[in-house]
C-alpha cells in the first residue's frame, strides 16, 4: 500500500485553511489540517474536514456531454471543442457572455478573463462576485479607494472589541470564528448584530436582533451616539478623512436616535447605546461582516456606512482593527483580483483605461486585437438582458457557477437562460444549470490540480495535485485554453503548467508582480500587494494613507431606506436567506459528500414560535412559502432564535430552493441582488 500527504488549501471558504490530503493508492481518502498554517493551526471546520468525500463521487463528470434532440451524449474532446469553437466563431462579441468561477484558481480565472476578452472579444465577463461581495468592492472602493478586507485574520486576536454585523462568523468562516474567540479570551468585548440568534450570538457579550434590512439605520445610530458623547477620533478624522461634516449633518438627525432606530430596526435603544459606547471606547475595536451587509438593494450604502464607523473611530491601519469583508468562495477575492469582473483586468486595471487596454493588448498579442475598451454586464444585467431584449445575448460560457439555484427568483433565470442560443457548462458535477447546457466539459477538482488561490485575507495560497482526475476531465485552463486554439489563437494559449499561466500573471498585475511558485511554497505564503521578489507582502491595507488620489478617506452622509419590497397585508413576513454550517451552496459538493449530507439532508424555513402558533404551524409541518415570484413547500422549523416577523431560508436545496423566492431586485450601483429580504408568506398545506 502506497500512503502519501499532499498539503493543499481548502476549496470552501475564503478563510483559506491549509491541510494534507491523504492520498492512498494514487486515490485521495482523507485529510488532516495542516500544523505549519498560520491561518488554521492545524484545525479544520466541517467542511474541510471531510473536503475529500465529494473528490472520488460516482456523481463526478467524467466525459464532455453534447446535448442532440434533448440529450446527452457521450463525447471526446475533439467533437466538444471544435463545435464550441464553431458555434463561438459564428457570434459577435457583444453577442457572447462568459461567467467564470470563485471555485477555481487564480490560474484558471485568468484564462477565462484572457479567452473572453481575446478570443471571444466580448466585454461581457463575471462571476458569483456579484451576487456576493459587489457592493463591498463598490463601497471600499468609493470611500478607501480600494476594496479589499484591510486587515488579516491573525490580528483579530488583537482587538479590544469586535463587531460582527450580518456575519454568521461561526458557521461560515469557522476558522475565522475562532480568532474571534481568541480576541474574547484576550479580554475583547464581542458585539453581534443579526436578525437570528446564530451559534455566533450565543459568544457574545452584546447581542442585538433585529429585523433584516435596517443596517444603515443601526451604523448612524452608532455614529449619532458617538458624536453626541465626543468619542469619535477626532485626530484620525482631521488628519487622514474628508467629508465628517456631511455625514455628521445626517447621522445627527433625530431619526437616528437610540429610540428612532429602536422603531426601526426592533433592538432596544440602551442596547444601541451600549454598543457605540463599547465600540468607541475600545482602543481598538474591528469590525467583520458578510453578505448581511452586501446583499441588499442599499448594498452599498451599507458597505460605505460600516467604513465610516471605522473612520469616526479611527479604526483603521492598525492591528485588531479595520473594515474585515469576510469574502466567501475559496477563491472570490483571486478571482476578482484576476479580473473576471467586466470592468478590469487583473489587479483592478480598468479595461476604460486607455493605457491598461494598450497594455494587455500588446502583452497579449492578438493578431486581430482584443475586445473594446468598454465596461460589459455583470451577472444580473445578463439575466436581465436575456429576458428583456432575446436575441441581444445569443451564447454563455459558464465555468463552475450554478445559476439555476443561486441565482435570485430563479423562474426568471431560467426563462433567460431558455432565451440563449447556446450554453456551455465547464463544470465537476451535473448541476441544474448544466442539465441547460448545449456542452457539458468535465473540470478537475482543487484535489487534481497544481494552482494558486486567494483567501479573504489577500494571502496567495497554492493547491497541489494529489490525485488523477477522474476519466477523461481536464483542468479548468486547459480546457480554456484548447477553446482559444480552435478559436485560432494557439500562440496566445500556449502554456504548459500551471506555474507558466501564473507566471504571465504576476508579469502583468503590479499587486502580484513579486510573487512566484517558489515564494508561495512557504506555509505562510504571502499576502498582496506584494511589488517585487524581496517584498514580504503586505498583511494590513492603509496604514499611513488611503487608496484615494489624495490619501484621504471619503465619508458622507448616508440616509436609511428600507428594501425593495417591505411586508404589507398580503405578504406579511420578511424573508431572509442564508447558509448553514454543513452545506455549501448548492450543494454540489457537499450534499455529494456522505458525512454533510447525513447531518443536514434537506431544508427547512424558520419562523418565530410566536408566529408559528399564531398561524397554526407546528415545528417539522410541511407548509407553503410564498412571494411574489414563486412558492416553494419546505418543512418548517419553529424556533424562538429567530426574530418575530422574519423567516429564514437556506438555500442549498434544490427540492425547496429558497430562490423561488427571492427578489431580483438589485443595488443600483453594485447590482447585487436583495437577497436578505423580500416579503413572504405561509400557509399550511391542506389536502385536496
Ligand atoms: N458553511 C458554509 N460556509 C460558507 C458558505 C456556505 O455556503 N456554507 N458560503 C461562503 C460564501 S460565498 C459567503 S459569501 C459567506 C457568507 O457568510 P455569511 O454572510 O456569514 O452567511 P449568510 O448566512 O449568507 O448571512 C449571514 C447572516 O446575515 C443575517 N442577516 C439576514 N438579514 C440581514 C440583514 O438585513 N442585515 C444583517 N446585518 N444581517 C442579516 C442572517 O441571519 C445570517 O446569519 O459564507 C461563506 N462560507
Ligand atoms: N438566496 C440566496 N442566494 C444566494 C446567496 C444567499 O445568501 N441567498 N448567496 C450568493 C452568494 S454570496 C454566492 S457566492 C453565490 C454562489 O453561487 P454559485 O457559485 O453558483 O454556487 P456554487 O454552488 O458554489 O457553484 C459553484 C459550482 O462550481 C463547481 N465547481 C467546484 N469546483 C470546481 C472546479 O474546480 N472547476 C469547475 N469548473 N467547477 C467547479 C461546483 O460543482 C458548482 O456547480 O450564491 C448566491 N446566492
Ligand atoms: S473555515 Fe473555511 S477554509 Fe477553513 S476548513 Fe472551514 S471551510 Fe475550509
Ligand atoms: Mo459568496
Amino acid at each position: 500500500m502506497d500512503v502519501n500527504f499532499v498539503p493543499t488549501t481548502c476549496p470552501y471558504c475564503g478563510t483559506g485553511c491549509t491541510f494534507n490530503l491523504v492520498v492512498k493508492d494514487g486515490k485521495v481518502v482523507g485529510s488532516i489540517p495542516n500544523t505549519r498554517s498560520p491561518v488554521n493551526e492545524g484545525k479544520t471546520c466541517p467542511k474541510g474536514t471531510y473536503a475529500y468525500e465529494f473528490v472520488n463521487s460516482e456523481e463526478r463528470l467524467t466525459v464532455p456531454l453534447i446535448k442532440k434532440d434533448g440529450k446527452f451524449v457521450e463525447a471526446t474532446w475533439d467533437e466538444a471543442i471544435a463545435l464550441i469553437a464553431e458555434k463561438f466563431k459564428s457570434y459577435k462579441p457583444d453577442e457572447i457572455a462568459c461567467l467564470s468561477s470563485a471555485r477555481t484558481s487564480n490560474e484558471d480565472n485568468y484564462a477565462m478573463m484572457k479567452l473572453a476578452r481575446g478570443a471571444f472579444k466580448t466585454r461581457h465577463i463575471d462571476h458569483c462576485a456579484r451576487l456576493c461581495h459587489s457592493s463591498t468592492v463598490a463601497g471600499l472602493a468609493a470611500v478607501f479607494g480600494s476594496g479589499a478586507m484591510t486587515n488579516s485574520i491573525l490580528d483579530i486576536p488583537e482587538a479590544k472589541c469586535v463587531f460582527i454585523i450580518g456575519s454568521n462568523t461561526f458557521e461560515q468562516h469557522p476558522l475565522i470564528g475562532r480568532r474571534v474567540m481568541q480576541a474574547k479570551k484576550n479580554g475583547a468585548k464581542i458585539i453581534y448584530a443579526d436578525p437570528r440568534y446564530t451559534p455566533t450570538a450565543k459568544q457574545a457579550d452584546l447581542y442585538m436582533q433585529f429585523k433584516s434590512g435596517s443596517d444603515v439605520a443601526i451604523l448612524n445610530c452608532m455614529m449619532h451616539e458617538i458624536i453626541k458623547n465626543g468619542w469619535e477620533a477626532k485626530e484620525f478624522i482631521e488628519n487622514r478623512t474628508k467629508g465628517f461634516e456631511d455625514l455628521k449633518a445626517v447621522v445627527m438627525k433625530d431619526d437616528y436616535t437610540p429610540e428612532n432606530v429602536e422603531q426601526i430596526s426592533g433592538i432596544p435603544a440602551d442596547q444601541l447605546r451600549q454598543a457605540a459606547e463599547w465600540f468607541a471606547k475600545s482602543e481598538s475595536s474591528a469590525i467583520l461582516y458578510s453578505m448581511g451587509i452586501t446583499q441588499h438593494t442599499v448594498g452599498v450604502d451599507n458597505v460605505k456606512s460600516v467604513a465610516h464607523l471605522q473612520m469616526v473611530t479611527g479604526n483603521l491601519g492598525r492591528p485588531g482593527t479595520g473594515v474585515n469583508a469576510l469574502r466567501g468562495q475559496n477563491n472570490v477575492q483571486g478571482a476578482c483580483d484576476m479580473g473576471a469582473l467586466p470592468v478590469v483586468f487583473t489587479g483592478y486595471q480598468k479595461v476604460i483605461d486607455e493605457a491598461a487596454h494598450k497594455k494587455f493588448s500588446d502583452a497579449w498579442g492578438f493578431p486581430d486585437g482584443i475586445a473594446a475598451p468598454e465596461n460589459g454586464y455583470e451577472v444580473t444585467t445578463m439575466i436581465n438582458v436575456l429576458s428583456d431584449n432575446p436575441g441581444e445575448l445569443k451564447a454563455l460560457y459558464i465555468m463552475g457557477e450554478n445559476p439555476m439555484l443561486s441565482d435570485p427568483n430563479i423562474d426568471h433565470a431560467k426563462h433567460s437562460l431558455e432565451n440563449l442560443e447556446f450554453m456551455v457548462v465547464q463544470d465537476i458535477f451535473l448541476t441544474e444549470t448544466a442539465q441547460m447546457a448545449d456542452v457539458v466539459l468535465p473540470a478537475t477538482c482543487y484535489a487534481e490540480k497544481d494552482g494558486t488561490q486567494t483567501s479573504t485575507e489577500r494571502r496567495v495560497q497554492k493547491w497541489r495535485k494529489a490525485q488523477d482526475p477522474p476519466g477523461e476531465a481536464k483542468l479548468d485552463w486547459k480546457i480554456l485554453a484548447m477553446v482559444g486554439a480552435a478559436m485560432g489563437y494557439a500562440d496566445q494559449f500556449a502554456w504548459e503548467t500551471s506555474e507558466d499561466v501564473f507566471n504571465e500573471i504576476a508579469e502583468l498585475t503590479p499587486s502580484y508582480h513579486g510573487m512566484n511558485y517558489e515564494r508561495l511554497e512557504k506555509p505562510e505564503a504571502l499576502h498582496w500587494p506584494c511589488p517585487e521578489v524581496d517584498h514580504p507582502g503586505t498583511p494590513i491595507l492603509h496604514t499611513q494613507k488611503f487608496a484615494t488620489p489624495d490619501g484621504l478617506g471619503i465619508m458622507s452622509g448616508i440616509e436609511w431606506k428600507p428594501p425593495a419590497e417591505v411586508p404589507d397585508e398580503e405578504y406579511p413576513f420578511v424573508l431572509t436567506t442564508g447558509r448553514c454550517i454543513w452545506h455549501w451552496h448548492t450543494g454540489t459538493m457537499t450534499r455529494n459528500s456522505p458525512t454533510l449530507d447525513h447531518e443536514v439532508p434537506t431544508g427547512w424555513i424558520e419562523i418565530n414560535v410566536d408566529d408559528a402558533a399564531e398561524l397554526g404551524i407546528e415545528d417539522k409541518e410541511m407548509i407553503k412559502a410564498i412571494t411574489r415570484r414563486g412558492e416553494v413547500e419546505v418543512p418548517a422549523k419553529v424556533t424562538k432564535d429567530i426574530m418575530k416577523g422574519v423567516m429564514f431560508m437556506p438555500f442549498h436545496f434544490a427540492e425547496c430552493p429558497a430562490n423561488r423566492l427571492t427578489n431580483d431586485a438589485l443595488d443600483p450601483i453594485a447590482k447585487i441582488p436583495e437577497f436578505k429580504a423580500c416579503a413572504v408568506k405561509v400557509e399550511k398545506i391542506t389536502e385536496a
